[in-house]
């Protein structure tokens, strides 16, 4: 697949500018800041009305940004990003296989740290142990490469990364109640909102790269996901715009990176206690070969690990597996 970005400066100074300004804006002052003149001014919001940018005119104060599209684009996309590493490279796509697979099969010259692949759908999109990701149109589905250093063992923080990610970035735009469930299932009402897989490729000079992928049911219908899904469509009875939903995550994502970076493992953890149910809980998880009940008892800071206190007293940690609460 050639993976082309489309890089418009000017587009992309302009957007950036308006995103960030909620005020009415002096057409004049505008052009000197994107380096152009009123009639080229004109000329790009012109084009961005074409691509569904809504703007309000006024004849003294100038004119503001109404909406913006809900079609994903580069310039569009990186005007809401925040952020030094998360974003740095974006693909766009309308349909792939799997935006992990995407960025686990790129070409070693564009591993770049930070990179992000997003697509409209996927039509084979997977969760972990090879189950499936429904992906139609509608939903978040983006990848993000990174370069953290780690051995194979520590993948689940990563998980546990893009959950708290994905349960601020909501939490923050709506205040509705999301939590977590370990290691890597974000629930609206007890029903699954957004899933995370964290997987690896070792490169020739045996280093190893991270993709951390991302589902989020947005403005899906649920009739066409799991039963036990939920959507921020169907929670609110309207559509949300994809683009505001992924600045805010990948903004967040880069703040938890950060931490993991900074060996804030602490931090992290206290961020995912916030949206967290499952400490000081009875549990049954169920691995790939064997079924425990225990108490749990923590997170391990190190990698992400299930800490829980068998019926026997004996601790026990666990890195992957499927977790029902007893009552
Ligand atoms: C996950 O796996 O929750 C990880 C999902 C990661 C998806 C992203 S999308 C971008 C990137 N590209 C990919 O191909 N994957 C990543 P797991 O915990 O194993 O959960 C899988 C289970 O969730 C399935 O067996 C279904 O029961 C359920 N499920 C499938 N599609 C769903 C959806 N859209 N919403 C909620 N639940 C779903």
């Amino acid at each position: 697949m050639n993976l082309k970005s489309q890089e418009t400066r000017e587009e992309e100074k302009l957007i950036r500018l308006l995103v960030k300004n909620e005020q009415f804006e002096n057409k004049k002052i505008v052009a000197q800041k994107v380096n152009l003149s009123i009639n080229e001014l004109d000329l790009l919001l012109r084009q961005l009305q074409n691509k569904g940018y809504k703007f309000c005119f006024h004849p003294h104060l100038g004119f503001q940004l109404e909406s913006i599209p809900d079609k994903l684009n580069i310039p569009l996309m990186k005007a809401g990003l925040d952020n030094k590493i998360i974003g740095r490279k974006i693909y766009i796509f309308k349909s792939v296989s799997s935006t992990n697979d995407i960025l686990l099969n790129i070409s070693e010259s564009k591993c770049i740290e930070g990179t992000v692949a997003i697509t409209e759908r996927q039509n084979q999109g997977r969760g972990r142990l090879g189950k499936n990701w429904a992906s139609p149109v509608g939903g978040i589905y983006l990848s993000i490469l990174l370069k953290p250093h780690i051995d194979f063992k520590r993948i689940t923080i990563f998980n546990l990364i893009g959950a708290i990610s994905v349960a601020n970035a909501i939490n923050s735009l709506y205040e509705i109640p999301i939590s977590i469930k370990w290691p890597n299932d974000v629930l609206l009402q007890g029903k699954k909102l957004a899933g995370v897989l964290s997987e690896i490729r070792t490169l020739s000079d045996n280093t190893n790269i991270l993709v951390v992928g991302i589902g989020i049911n947005v403005c899906v219908d649920t009739d066409q996901l799991p039963q036990e899904a939920i959507s921020l469509k169907e929670y609110f009875k309207k559509r949300i715009n994809l683009i505001t939903v992924i600045w805010k995550v990948l903004n967040c994502f880069e703040h938890e990176y950060n931490l993991y970076k900074n060996e804030k493992a602490g931090q992290i953890l206290k961020n995912w206690r916030q949206f967290s149910t499952i400490l000081g809980q009875q549990i049954r998880i169920t691995t790939e070969n064997e079924i425990f009940e225990g108490y749990v008892s923590n997170i391990d800071l190190i990698d992400g690990g299930l800490i829980i206190r068998l019926d026997s007293g004996l601790e026990k940690k666990i890195l992957s597996g499927y977790v029902e609460i007893l009552k």
